[in-house]
């Protein structure tokens, strides 16, 4: 393993800063620099989150210049095309075409797929811990009526299940674009073969998953990014545990945050309690949270990182949250490896150590989970899941994932939200 000496706080936070102002472009923070040369959408998110404590306009900016990209319907796009680097990313904007589509941002160029919604709960969170609360509060004044249209877009045009979740349409919405929960509802879909340049894409999925992503991109803007076409035709519908989580947390965080932008708690108080009740009854199985595919109507027997997001609610029952702790903490996750938290269960035969979703430690998991294990008072496991996370950047630095048995570095370095929540970690 590639380990470094021992960095201690000052020194760290301070190269933290100087990863997250080499990847500052100006008005948005990319998530590293060469592979990911835009602004993805739960990365800036947590970019916000990490500078909250310390940095309020930047934070502001990031979040603003993310929602400079939502569209008319409310959806706030995995990707704000950097203008500057338009194709150096494969699929890029002329993939996606966002300016043909009336419902576009017309000055920005956009993917047309969102991410999990974690804007609100950044948001509070920056209202939370900012020192500069009239800044803080002119931000929430501005941003709540555009997360109050992200919502209502959740909300109904993503129901596709008819029970109160949000549903993804593509494997990158998740966030966790190769996890082994997405296999089967890939392989149901049928065989494609697109002609690209192979050094261009990630070497993260094989060949024939990649083509079935493009394909099913291709397919969801050829019906010219469609409401009725998602409900009724495309081939990939699943509810996510986690994505769904980040939802729940971010409609209790605008809940909270209504009296200081002048609106209405109640709609957000209806959401968190219809969301957890459609959690629990249409993924909750077996001691855990699963993914539904709705297109065959079954949940997924592979348990991953992602099924423990629902854990973000703070009024999950008493006996889930310990099911789920109970679980999070056996040798099928925690308990079995030397650093928090693999993104597959270890006894999974999909699990792999060093393959992106597969298997390594990410910092933006982990910090959710540690997050959640604050939210209901799981003291112990949120210092193992704090210590744990920034043992892995002192060792490996700010690196995209980690090898969850010995701690190296996997992905890009110099990743941003590695080095975002190392300061919100520190603090
Ligand atoms: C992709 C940018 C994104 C992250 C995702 C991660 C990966 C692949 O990189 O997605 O090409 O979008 O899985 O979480 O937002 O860092």
């Amino acid at each position: 393993m590639e380990a470094r000496a021992a960095v201690d706080d000052a020194a760290l936070g301070r190269e933290a800063w100087s990863v997250l102002d080499a990847n500052w472009t100006g008005a948005a923070t990319v998530p590293a620099p060469g592979l990911y040369p835009h602004q993805w959408n739960w990365d800036s998110t947590f970019v916000a989150i990490g500078l909250a404590r310390w940095d309020t306009r930047r934070a502001g900016t990031e979040l603003l210049s993310l929602l400079a990209g939502q569209w008319r319907t409310g959806m706030v796009p995995h990707i704000v095309f950097h203008p500057a680097a338009t194709e150096v990313y494969f699929p890029g904007p002329s993939v996606w075409r966002s300016q043909d589509h009336p419902a576009s941002p017309n000055e920005v160029l956009t993917s047309g797929l969102t991410q999990p919604p974690l804007q609100g709960l950044a948001l509070w969170w920056m209202w939370r811990h900012t020192t500069d609360r009239e800044m803080a509060a002119a931000l929430v004044r501005r941003l709540y009526p555009m997360l109050a249209a992200q919502h209502d877009y959740l909300a109904t045009a993503r129901d596709l299940g008819g029970g109160g979740l949000a549903a993804i349409v593509h494997p990158w919405e998740s966030g966790m674009d190769d996890s082994p929960v997405w296999d089967a509802p890939l392989e149901a879909l049928p065989e494609v073969r697109y002609a690209y340049r192979r050094e261009e894409l990630p070497e993260r999925q094989s060949d024939s998953h990649h083509d079935r992503y493009v394909s099913l991109a291709l397919r969801y803007r050829d019906s010219g990014y469609d409401a009725t076409y998602l409900r009724q035709d495309h081939p990939f519908a699943v509810e996510d545990p986690m994505f769904n989580g980040i939802w729940l947390a971010s409609c209790q965080a605008l809940a909270e945050l209504a009296p200081l932008a002048g609106a209405d708690p109640r709609p957000y108080r209806e959401a968190v309690e219809r969301i957890r009740g459609a959690l629990l009854e249409r993924l909750w199985a077996d001691g855990v949270f699963h993914t539904r595919d709705l297109r065959s109507g079954r949940l997924s027997p592979v348990c991953t990182v992602g099924c423990f997001g629902p854990m973000l609610d703070p009024g999950l029952p008493a006996e889930r949250v310990a099911d789920l702790v109970r679980l999070l903490e056996s040798p099928r996750f925690m308990g079995a490896v030397g650093y928090p938290v693999p993104s597959c269960e270890i006894r999974a035969p999909q699990f792999d150590r060093s393959r992106y979703w597969r298997g390594p430690s990410w910092m933006n998991t982990n910090w959710l989970l540690r997050r959640a294990a604050i939210v209901h008072d799981q003291t112990g496991l949120a210092r193992v899941l704090g210590a744990g996370t920034l043992r892995l950047v002192r060792q490996a630095g700010f690196r995209e994932c980690f090898d969850p048995f010995d701690g190296s570095g996997r992905g890009s370095r110099d990743f941003s939200w590695s080095a975002a929540l190392t300061l919100d970690l520190l603090a």
